[in-house]
C-alpha cells in the first residue's frame, strides 16, 4: 500500500483513512476497505511478533527537526510514544530544540554561531537554552505525552545528577562557552522511572561537579543514555530520509553497518548536521547498542511503522 500522502488516521468506521495530501490539505482515502483481507493479516502478524519480541525493552528516542514544529505531527509522535509504552517496550525520550533557542536568542538581539553543530553559548544565553528547553519545549512534550496517559516525566540533566557533564573541548581550541559533554549517566535515577512505568523525557542540559549548567548536543545525549542503559534500540527522528546514498536527494540506504558508516565518513560523505549525527550514531554502536535507526521526522508515525513492521520505513544501523 503506497499512499503518495501522509497517512493521518483510520476512519473511527475502520473503512477509509484520513489523510493529509502534499499540499497540506486533508481528505479521505476509501481505498482502505479494498486492501485484501490478506494484506491485513501480514500487517498485524508483522505487527505483533515485534510487539511480543520488544517487550520490556529501552527505546531511546531522540526527538527533534519536524517533528517538534508541526502541531500534527508533534500529536502523531506523542501517540506513537504512548503507544511504545502501553504495548510494554520502556521509552525513554531526549529532545533538541536548537531552531527554537535560535528564534528566542534573535528575539533578544542575539545571533547564534555554532561551531561543528555546537552552539557556542555565553554566560548570557546559557539561561535562554534552559528556558526554551527544559521550560519549554519539554513541558509541551511531557504535556503533549500526558495528554494520553502515558506517564511522561519531564527532567533536565540537571535533575537527580541525570547527565554530569565536563566542559566540552573543540579541536581547535575555539572556547564553545557553556558547552559539555556527559561524563556519567545516573542510571539507576532512570532505572526508577521505567521500572515505575513512566516515560522520562530529557532535557540536554549536563551539570558539572561544581554545579555549572551546560548545554549539550541532544544526538549526543540520546546516544550516551543509550549506551549507559544498555539500550537494545536508538532511535532518530531527523528532517531527511534516512542515511542516503547521496545528499540532500539521494536513494534510501536501509540497512548499514557500523563499517559502512565509518566508511562514509572517511570518504567525506556525510555532511552539514547529518556528521554530528553519524558521530553519535558511531558511539552509540561501538557502546552496545544493537540497533540504531534513522527516521523521517517530517512523516507521521515513522516511529511504530519502522519497529512495527519488516520492511520498516527508515535506515537500520547495526554494528
Ligand atoms: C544545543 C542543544 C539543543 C539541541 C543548542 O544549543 O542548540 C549545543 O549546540 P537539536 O534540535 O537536537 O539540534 N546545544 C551545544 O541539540 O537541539
Amino acid at each position: 500500500c503506497d499512499l503518495s500522502y501522509d497517512y493521518v488516521k483510520i476512519n473511527a468506521d475502520y473503512t477509509s483513512l484520513i489523510v493529509q495530501r502534499p499540499d497540506g490539505g486533508v481528505g479521505k482515502d476509501d481505498r482502505v476497505s479494498n486492501y485484501s483481507p490478506a494484506f491485513k493479516r501480514t500487517l498485524l502478524a508483522e505487527a505483533l511478533k515485534y510487539i511480543a519480541a520488544f517487550s520490556g525493552q529501552v527505546a531511546v528516542i531522540k526527538y527533534g527537526g519536524a517533528a517538534m514544529v508541526k502541531d500534527s505531527l508533534k500529536a502523531a509522535f506523542a501517540e506513537d510514544v504512548t503507544l511504545l509504552k502501553k504495548v510494554g517496550l520502556k521509552p525513554v525520550v531526549v529532545h533538541g530544540g536548537a531552531p527554537e533557542i535560535t528564534r528566542t536568542l534573535e528575539k533578544l538581539g542575539e545571533r547564534s554561531e555554532f561551531v561543528d553543530g555546537m552552539r557556542i553559548t555565553d554566560a548570557q544565553s546559557l539561561p535562554v537554552v534552559e528556558m526554551v528547553l527544559t521550560g519549554k519545549v519539554n513541558q509541551e512534550l511531557v504535556a503533549l505525552l500526558n495528554a494520553r496517559s502515558a506517564g511522561a516525566v519531564g527532567l533536565s540533566g540537571k535533575d537527580g545528577q541525570l547527565l554530569r557533564a565536563r566542559k566540552a573541548v573543540h579541536e581547535s581550541g575555539r572556547d564553545l562557552g557553556y558547552v559539555g559533554e556527559v561524563v556519567q549517566v545516573n542510571t539507576q535515577f532512570l532505572r526508577m522511572f521505567l521500572d515505575g512505568g513512566y516515560v522520562p523525557v530529557i532535557s540536554p542540559i549536563g551539570l558539572t561537579d561544581d554545579g555549572t549548567g551546560l548545554s549539550i548536543n541532544a544526538d549526543d545525549v540520546a546516544a550516551a543514555i543509550a549506551v549507559a542503559l544498555g539500550a537494545p534500540k536508538l532511535i532518530y527522528l531527523t528532517d531527511v530520509a534516512g542515511v542516503l546514498e547521496s545528499a540532500p536527494d539521494g536513494q534510501l540506504v536501509r540497512q548499514l553497518t557500523l563499517a559502512d558508516l565509518d566508511r562514509r565518513i572517511q570518504a567525506g560523505a556525510i555532511t552539514g548536521g547529518m556528521k554530528w549525527k553519524a558521530w553519535a550514531i558511531q558511539t552509540a554502536l561501538r557502546g552496545g547498542v544493537g540497533r540504531v535507526h534513522v527516521l523521517d521526522g517530517r512523516q507521521p508515525h515513522t516511529v511504530i511503522a519502522e519497529l512495527f513492521t519488516d520492511r520498516g520505513v527508515g535506515s537500520l544501523l547495526t554494528a
